[in-house]
């Protein structure tokens, strides 16, 4: 029917809305609570979501918005995997005359008319505050603190944000050196793994920074296995403020968490709704984040949705 995307047709009734949405994947507690809470604020707004999980995989995502243009859903959201190769399909859907939104992570794409907005954190931000940290923690040390690094999906918007930001925040001290920096796939297995092998090679280690609550988990497993006391021996600092991260920081095993908030459904429904009256939305929606030190973990735990 030519004119989809309802900009020609004026507002479709909630109803009769159609949005097709392609997460990441499930790699983390993050993603699983991102899922949740969007696919629920849908279900509150009785307008339909298709659903794909792309296994972190972008072949796979790619796939699943051809998919959506072809069924000619009113609205595509995705969370790109990594930031670059989007350019082909996002022309797709913009030919097909379908809006598209990003929600999450970005895509380094030069042209900007390939997407009507994208929601989510400043990576770069939360990188700095991690680094803040981390350099208030040692502003009396004369001695070298050796950092490793657990880095997210490599390619990641996420990943690569939260690293420039940490360094750029770190490099005010050149005492604090990041000795080690390897990528654990935003997952607890993952931070394990390259936790395991970090505490082989790298005689002493001070600091460990995850890009995510998932890997930290993953990390102090293999901190404990080897008989040292993570939090103490080894400090820990992550980027998410999931439950079990919460717990961990409650527990003295962490010691900082940035918060990265998941919950983006409702302002996703919001941009949807918006959209479908005719009118026009931010192209940067960022959202509102804090950062919670273990007592304040203590405090917010009993109250945390995810
Ligand atoms: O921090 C991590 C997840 O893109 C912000 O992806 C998200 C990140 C989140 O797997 O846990």
């Amino acid at each position: 029917a030519g004119g989809t995307g309802g900009e020609a047709e004026g507002p479709k009734p909630l109803d009769e809305l159609v949005v097709g949405f392609a997460q990441v994947g499930a790699e983390s507690g993050w993603r699983t609570a991102n899922t949740k809470d969007i696919q629920a604020a849908f279900a509150d707004a009785g307008i339909e979501l298709k659903f794909s999980d792309a296994q972190q995989k972008q072949e796979n995502q790619i796939k699943a918005i051809r998919s959506y243009i072809q069924q000619g859903v009113d609205y595509i959201a995705f969370s790109p995997v990594v930031e670059t190769g989007w350019d082909a399909v996002l022309n797709e859907a913009k030919a097909a005359g379908i809006p598209v939104v990003l929600t999450d992570r970005a895509v380094d794409s030069k042209d900007e008319s390939l997407y009507v907005s994208f929601l989510g954190s400043d990576f770069i931000e939360e990188g700095k505050k991690a680094g803040d940290w981390v350099l208030e923690e040692y502003k009396d040390t004369t001695e070298p603190v050796n950092i490793v690094q657990l880095e997210g999906t490599t390619g990641a918007a996420p990943a690569i944000d939260r690293a420039e930001g940490f360094a750029e925040v770190i490099a005010e001290n050149p005492n604090l050196e990041v000795v080690a920096s390897q990528t654990g796939d935003f997952t607890r297995a993952g931070g394990k793994q390259v936790m395991e092998a970090m505490l082989k090679s790298q005689p002493d280690i001070d600091l460990v920074y995850a890009h995510n609550d998932d890997m930290g988990l993953g990390a102090i497993e293999a901190i404990e296995a080897a008989g040292l006391v993570p939090g103490e021996d080894i400090k820990i600092v992550t980027v998410d403020a999931v439950k079990d991260g919460m717990q961990a920081l409650a527990d003295g095993k962490i010691n900082f968490i940035v918060e990265c908030s998941p919950l983006l459904g409702a302002q996703l429904v919001e941009i949807i709704e918006t959209l479908n009256d005719g009118g026009t939305v931010e192209k940067r929606i960022i959202t509102e984040e804090t950062t919670f030190t273990q007592e304040q973990a203590v405090e917010a735990l009993p109250d945390r949705k995810y």
